[in-house]
């Protein structure tokens, strides 16, 4: 019985400037800096999340065909390509509370953490199950995408699920307020603040 807090996803491309930029993303990545400099005892693990997609590839769809428009529902414009810096973390966020870096979304849409891979080659389903991790608290970016995709999955996978949503920052109002319902009615725990 583990607990883990999972980081989403707080990349430059996902905040203000970025690619796919979230409004209060940078202001999200400096909240979860604090709330980890105060709450990373409460968890045996800190699982960051990373998108990062494979460069001159539709990454399976994901990004929208040269010379059309992006839906912003399941087409996005380039964003979060391996080794650029629209991929690093957010300068906002302290990667030293960081324990775990996974990595997603190669040649994939990879919206959820469960499709991940850690660095030394360890699939994200089979690192949770080592570590006997059964609590998760999730937040990051974006609360409509890859932060239900994760939570969903998690409670789909019998783990113990909470979103804090102050840490977190959407794509849209009226696809945040849906993911949410979603979630709440999957089984996840939806709170403001932990
Ligand atoms: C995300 C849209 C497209 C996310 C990723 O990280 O939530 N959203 N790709």
């Amino acid at each position: 019985m583990a607990k883990a807090l999972l980081v989403i996803d707080v990349q430059n491309d996902f905040c203000e400037g970025g690619a796919l930029a979230c409004e209060g993303g940078a202001n999200v990545a400096a909240k979860i800096t604090s709330f980890l400099e105060n709450s990373k005892s409460n968890y045996d693990y800190v699982i960051a999340s990373r998108d990062w997609h494979t460069p001159a590839d539709s990454n399976d769809g994901h990004f929208a065909a040269a010379g059309s428009e992006p839906d912003y529902v399941n087409t996005w414009p380039v964003h979060c390509v391996a080794n650029t810096s629209g991929a690093e973390y957010h300068p906002n966020l302290d990667q030293r509370l960081i324990d775990i870096h996974i990595r997603k979304g190669q040649n994939a849409n990879g919206y959820s953490i469960f499709d991940g891979i850690d660095e030394n080659g360890e699939t994200y389903p089979e690192l949770i199950k080592r570590l006997k991790i059964s609590h998760v608290d999730i937040v990051g970016i974006a609360t409509d995408y890859c932060v239900r995709a994760s939570a969903l999955d998690s409670v789909a996978q019998n783990l113990t699920t909470r979103v804090i949503t102050s840490l977190t920052a959407g794509v849209s109002p009226a696809s945040v307020e849906s993911a949410i319902d979603e979630m709440v009615d999957a089984g996840v725990t939806v709170i403001p603040t932990a």
